[in-house]
Order: C-alpha cells, then structure tokens, then sequence
C-alpha cells in the first residue's frame, strides 16, 4: 500500500508535509540512569587510575549481578558477543551445536567465529523460542551441544531442552541476552544450563554501553572463563591457558552501577509502554501485539507485533515502512533469520526448508519502540498510523 494513503489518512499534506514525529523514534533507545552518579563514578574512575583489568567497580559489580541474579558466579565482559563466544570455548562445544535461526545473528556467529558448524533448528510459533522436538530431529553424531535463547525475555522450554541435552549426552547454555531479570518457573534466568550469557549493550534493558557477562554456579566453568577473559593471565608473567581479551573497562562498568540502581524505574516504564501499545493496538484486524506472562517477570524490553501477511512478508514491510515515513523507526529484528545471512544463506542454501516456522515469523514480525524516553502519546500515535495502515491493507 502507498504510503501516501496512510499520510492522507492522518490529514498530513503530502507535500513536503513533515512526518508525525519531528525527531525520530529509535527501537532501542538507551536508558541512562542517574546523570550525576554516573559523573561521580566516572570521576572516581579517573582519580584511580585503574581503567580496566579486572579493577574494582568490575567486581562490585560482578557482586551486584550476581545477588541480583542469585546466581553464584558472574564474569563480566566486553560485550554479549565475547561471553557467547569464551563460554562456547569453556563448556567445550565442537563439531555441531544447535541453534534457532530466530535469534540476532551473534548467537550463529560465536559458534561459526570458532570453527563450530550452527544447525539451526525451527521455533515454535506460538513462543518464538526453540523447538525441543525440531531440536531433537537435528541431533547427529557431530552434535555437541544446544544453545537455547530466551528470545525477548521469554524464556526458553527450558526443562524440556534441558531433557534433550541429557537424553543425549549434550552440553546446554542459553544465550540470555534479553533475559536479565526475567524468571522461569520462579527462578531467575542466569541459573539454567550449564551457563547463561547477558548482553549489556547499550540497547538493552539494563546497559553498560557496550557489555555482556557469562553467569554460572559451576566454580570449575566460572574459572576457566575468567582465565580465557584475561589471555589465560593467573598474576604476572604466568599464562597457564589460551584465552582472548574479553575484559570490561572500569568506565563501563560504573555505568553499570549506576543503571542497576535505576534498573526498577526502567522495567516499570517499559511495562507500563506495553500496556499502553495493547490497549491502543487493540483489535486492529491482521495485527497482533506478543504476549508476555507476568508470572515470568518479564522486562517488556521488545514490543513485538506480528502482522498477517503473505509468505513474502508485504503487508509488514508495508506497515514498517508506513511507520518509517512516520519517523518511527521500527525493526524487522531478526528478519530473515540467521540462515538467510551470509555465511549461512550460502552453507546452507536449504536450510529454510526446514525452518517452517523460524521463516514465517521473519515475515511477520515488527518490533516497536520502547523505553523510557517514550511518551503515551507518541504510543497513541504509532498505534494510530498501525490502525490505518492495516486498515487500508485488509
Ligand atoms: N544474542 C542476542 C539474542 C542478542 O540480541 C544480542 C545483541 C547478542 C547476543 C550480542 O550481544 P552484544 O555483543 O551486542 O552485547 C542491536 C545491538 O547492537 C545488539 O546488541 C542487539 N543484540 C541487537 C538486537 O540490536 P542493531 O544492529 O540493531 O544495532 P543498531 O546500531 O541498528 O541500533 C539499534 C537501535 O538502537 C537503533 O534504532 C538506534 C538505537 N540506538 C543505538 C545505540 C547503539 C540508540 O538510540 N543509541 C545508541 O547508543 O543491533
């Protein structure tokens, strides 16, 4: 559908009518917690001249996650992508691990980045997350491990993949990048497999502006991954394994801090956004807004819509791209999955084919923003453009 009918629907001149929004609305706008604590943390940062190694607001901080978390162990890194790729190392994952497609591409480029071959297995519509039984049916003998993903903060089939791992002498982490704070059955994720990975970039819920850490209650794992983050350092001069550099800088981590404090206030906002996007979103035809359980403390971090279109996907592309003209900068996050990027989509050329599921989502989905810095207005107003668009689309 042409954009101009959806801008003629809002009685906008359509030309060189300014968009609904002056400024644009970004999905994955950073939420900063107190701006003078954080300059009195940076300030302390600076008056150490500890910049980073390990210093000491890394492990406050470590500490704070941790309890927060109640989780026993957590190593703080550089970023998601690092945690992903030492705990992938630490746990000893070879050959084959199995993976949805229907998660950022980072969770298939920390396996492949190694040498490990990603086997993508299909989702279940209904949750996003993996299939147990689709990951079952991919299991051969290079198979050595399952990294589930908590997609948007919903958790993982975590005891029945947990089953599948056992049943097959398989090694099972999570990658728990949208999942901090959010719980399964009473628990809070960072506990669940052999270890779960956090991304604290500057998008998520909670942000360090770039950050990640590897949570675990095994003490053995714990080690190694806090070795192969400092190149295998134990004190001066004494390497004793391989390792990387994955450590996170001081100055991050007093961000960190900071944002922990604010981190109730952030959820809050968010929840309070989706409760606003589903009441305005309300019964338009052929959209529908992803549900979250509130019995699973969800942090409402991604507003994620589904929009019934067609195997090719026109009807969401047209509504994005009604949005965009709105300067509403939705995402097709994470279309068209991580098999149909390179390298995948060239080693796998057929891989789709038994992606069902994974492939229709990538079709339908759109993420909306959220945040605090977002008003029930400009909520009102993106659902508005929704409710034309879709209805100029039925
Ligand atoms: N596993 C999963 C399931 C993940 O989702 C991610 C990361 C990872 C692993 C890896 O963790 P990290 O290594 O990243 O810690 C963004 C993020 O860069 C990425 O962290 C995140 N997932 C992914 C879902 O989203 P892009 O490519 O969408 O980023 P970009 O630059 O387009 O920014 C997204 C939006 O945020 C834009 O609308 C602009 C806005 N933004 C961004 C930044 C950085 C701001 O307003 N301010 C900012 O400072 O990947």
């Amino acid at each position: 559908m042409p954009i101009k009918v959806i801008r003629d629907k809002f009685d906008l001149a359509i030309n060189g009518a300014p968009p609904a929004f002056a400024e644009p609305l970004h999905v994955g706008r950073p939420n900063l917690g107190n701006h003078e604590a954080f300059l009195q943390r940076a300030a302390q940062v600076l008056d150490s001249k500890w910049l980073t190694n390990n210093g000491p607001i890394v492990q406050e901080l470590e500490r704070r996650i941790a309890d927060h978390l109640g989780v026993k162990h957590c190593i703080a890194m550089c970023n998601g992508t690092v945690a992903l790729e030492i705990a992938i190392r630490a746990l000893g994952l070879t050959g084959e691990v199995i993976v949805p497609s229907w998660t950022f591409i980072a969770t298939a480029h920390a396996l492949h980045w190694q040498g490990i071959t990603p086997v993508f297995a299909d989702i279940d519509p209904a949750t996003h997350n993996l299939d147990p039984d689709a990951v079952r049916r991919m299991i051969t003998p290079r198979t050595s491990g399952i990294i589930g993903v908590h997609l948007w903060g919903r958790p993982a089939p975590i005891d029945a993949l947990q089953a599948v791992a056992d049943e097959h002498g398989l090694k099972l982490m999570f990658d728990a990048a949208h999942a901090f704070g959010c719980t399964y059955r009473g628990q809070t994720i960072g506990r669940f497999g052999a270890c779960e990975v956090l991304s604290f970039h500057a998008t998520k819920v909670f942000n360090t502006f770039e950050g990640g850490a590897a949570v675990t209650d095994d003490d053995d794992l714990a080690e190694t991954m806090r070795l192969m983050r400092n190149f295998g350092f134990v004190g001066y001069d004494n390497v004793i394994h391989p390792g990387t550099n994955g450590k996170m800088p001081e100055i991050n981590a007093a961000m960190g801090l900071v944002n922990l404090d604010a981190l109730p206030g952030f959820v809050e906002a968010n929840r309070h956004n989706y409760e606003t996007y589903a009441a305005a979103l309300a019964g338009i035809d052929g959209l529908r807004l992803l549900d979250y359980d509130p019995a699973t403390n969800p942090n409402y971090q991604y507003v994620v819509v589904e929009v019934d279109s067609g195997r090719d996907g026109k009807r969401r592309d047209d509504l994005v791209a009604a949005l965009h003209a709105e300067n509403v900068l939705v995402r097709k996050y994470f279309w068209p999955g991580c098999h149909g990027m390179l390298p995948y989509r060239e080693l796998f050329p057929h891989a789709g084919l038994l992606l069902e599921h994974s492939v229709a989502i990538a079709n339908r989905v759109a993420i909306l923003p959220t945040g605090v810095s977002l008003g029930t207005d400009d909520i009102e107003t993106i659902a508005a453009v929704c409710r034309a668009c879709m209805s100029d689309g039925a």
